[in-house]
């Protein structure tokens, strides 16, 4: 898609810190960061959210979850939080999916 930010990082045209690279996914660090571990894991492929991924590639949205533990795991997590915000309501702010890998501090539910 040529005007998502996150098919760029993908592509490489635009820069980001990339923490891991696998045939369907690129984890890079988030900009803003809400935990001392905050990674999104996108799928290569696009898709506008997580489910609609897992409808057009069940592999890529298998390969993204286990993807994301393999992350917390290496960053030296047993517990993190795996978030998907789904539309604008939720806080979709990007519109290629992606996992928020959030670890390294207490995290308290609800979430706000
Ligand atoms: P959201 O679930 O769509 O709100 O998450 C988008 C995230 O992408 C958000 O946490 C931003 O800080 C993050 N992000 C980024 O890491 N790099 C960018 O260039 C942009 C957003 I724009």
């Amino acid at each position: 898609m040529p005007d998502c930010l996150f098919c760029k990082i993908v592509a490489g045209d635009v820069p980001a810190e990339i923490v891991s690279t696998t045939d369907h996914t690129v984890a890079f660090r988030d900009i803003n960061p809400q935990a001392p571990t905050h990674v999104l894991v996108i799928p290569r492929l696009h898709a506008p959210d997580a489910a609609s991924l897992a409808l057009a590639s069940p592999e890529a949205a298998v390969a993204l979850l286990v993807e994301t533990r393999r992350i917390a795991m290496a960053e030296g997590h047993d517990s993190y939080r795996l978030v998907f915000n789904t539309g604008e309501g939720a806080g979709q702010t990007v519109f290629h999916a992606h996992g928020h890998v959030l670890a390294g501090r207490d995290l308290t539910w609800p979430p706000g």
